[in-house]
């Protein structure tokens, strides 16, 4: 359907080099709740929130990592960087107790934005499956 053929075009533009939205967030043209920020990560709010808190991680260079699915040996550090990154902004967000990191990779995944990115989510009960 018409999302599923959205997400196939912007995995193929983005992996052609075109920027996404986050490249905006990221050089502040667009305006975002920032929850952490270092040289390598920034965090955010989520502007459509699953859950009371709903923030999302991403690297600042994406450096072909559109989604994790294209992750190589050379993304390890970075990778390793936004997951403690997620921790740090799960007890920011005062979730430390219990949270969930959620990466969605490719359009059978829903991936939407393709520019990596963790979503952090917690405040209420999660449940299992997810659909
Ligand atoms: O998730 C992409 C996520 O990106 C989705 O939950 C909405 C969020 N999003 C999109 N635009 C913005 C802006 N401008 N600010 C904050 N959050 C945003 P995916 O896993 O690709 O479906």
């Amino acid at each position: 359907h018409d999302e599923q053929a959205a997400a196939k075009a912007a995995a193929i533009d983005a992996d052609n080099g075109a920027p996404t939205i986050f490249d905006k967030i990221i050089s502040k043209e667009i305006p975002s709740t920032i929850v952490y920020e270092d040289d390598k990560v920034l965090a955010f709010k989520d502007v459509n929130p699953q859950a009371p808190v709903h923030v999302l991680v991403i690297p600042k260079f994406r450096d072909g990592l559109t989604q994790l699915g294209k992750a190589e040996q050379r993304h390890g550090e970075i990778l390793g960087q936004l997951l403690y990154a997620s921790r740090i902004v799960a007890e920011k967000e005062g979730i430390l107790e219990g949270f969930r990191v959620v990466i969605n990779s490719g359009p059978s995944a829903c991936q939407s934005v393709y520019h990596l990115h963790l979503h952090v989510l917690g405040g209420r009960q999660m449940q299992w499956p997810p659909g």
